[in-house]
């Protein structure tokens, strides 16, 4: 593991307890001297540098305890998948806008949050989109995350508080599926984004696609460049057992043609 840029005294991480909060656990210890872990479900006992602060997204004054005496917040917290409004309302939706007037009660001035290809979704995967392209959300997942990444654009101009909404694209151990060979982000390159997030001089309302360095891809960064990340790893080394174990997609799926992939039909709606 590369030692980062220690950045900040103390750093929020929020959904410490799922996928990525685990994987970003040990690596993000280097970029301070503190690392809050919250979430809903249980993160264990907390280790040498490490603190608990269990909180529930929807609920304003657990959110507001857990973000005083923070630096920085890296927001993974959520629903991460289509699922009912109410309940998107309620982690995703509600939990962003606690989120942000906590971090405006208690003066925190930076946020990596969580984003999500799903923003995109309706794309074609015939298409390559950047930052400036206009948002279109395969479901309610990727409208609450079109939502926070608004969100985030009201508490920069009005508070200055500067937001990297990273799009993660696919961020598993490897691709699953071919349309991952696009969208996949390595667990090292995620750390390495959020590195670069943290701290790059200027950050401002910044949208970021979250992936690998990868042939294939939908997704031009090029509006990002003041972030400076720089993608070390590639799914391209596991494109050949990905064809091997997956058959062709059938192009006339809606799966197959979004770039959301099965999100685009997936939800109760
Ligand atoms: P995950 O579902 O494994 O983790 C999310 C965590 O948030 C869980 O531990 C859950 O307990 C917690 N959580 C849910 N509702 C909560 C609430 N009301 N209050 C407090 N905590 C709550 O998801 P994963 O894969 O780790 O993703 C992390 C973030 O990154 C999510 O926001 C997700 O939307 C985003 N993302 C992930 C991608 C991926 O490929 N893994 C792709 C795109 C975005
Ligand atoms: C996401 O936003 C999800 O959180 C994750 O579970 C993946 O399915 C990913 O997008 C994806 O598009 O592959």
């Amino acid at each position: 593991m590369e030692k980062p840029l220690k950045t900040h005294h103390r750093l929020l991480l929020t959904g410490a307890a799922g996928g990525l909060g685990t994987a970003l656990r040990t690596r993000l210890q280097g970029n301070c001297d503190v690392l809050r872990l919250s979430d809903l479900a249980d993160v264990g006992v907390a280790q040498a540098g490490e603190e608990v602060m269990l909180a529930d997204l929807s609920n304003a004054d657990e959110v507001n305890a857990m973000v005083a005496g923070c630096d920085a917040i890296v927001h993974l917290g959520g629903i991460s998948v289509e699922a009912p409004f109410a309940a998107i309302l309620q982690a995703n939706i509600l939990g962003a806008v606690h989120l942000y007037e906590a971090a405006r009660l208690h003066g925190v001035k930076r946020i990596v949050f969580a984003s999500s290809n799903h923003v995109t979704g309706f794309y074609k995967q015939s298409e390559t989109i950047n930052a400036d392209h206009p948002a279109r959300p395969d479901g309610f997942y990727g409208l609450s995350k079109a939502f926070g990444e608004d969100l985030a654009r009201l508490y920069f101009d009005r508070h200055g508080i500067e937001t990297a909404c990273v799009r993660i694209g696919s961020s598993f151990p490897e691709p699953k599926d071919r349309r991952m060979l696009a969208t996949w982000l390595s667990f090292d390159d995620l750390h390495r984004l959020i590195t670069a997030c943290l701290s790059t001089p200027v950050l401002g309302h910044s949208i970021i696609f979250g992936m690998s360095d990868n042939a294939v891809t939908w997704w031009d960064n090029s509006r990002a460049r003041h972030v400076g990340y720089v993608p070390k790893d590639t799914s391209d080394v596991f494109r050949e057992a990905v064809y091997a174990r997956t058959s062709a997609p059938d192009l006339n799926d809606p799966a197959a043609i979004y770039q959301g992939g099965g999100f685009v039909k997936a939800g109760p709606f």
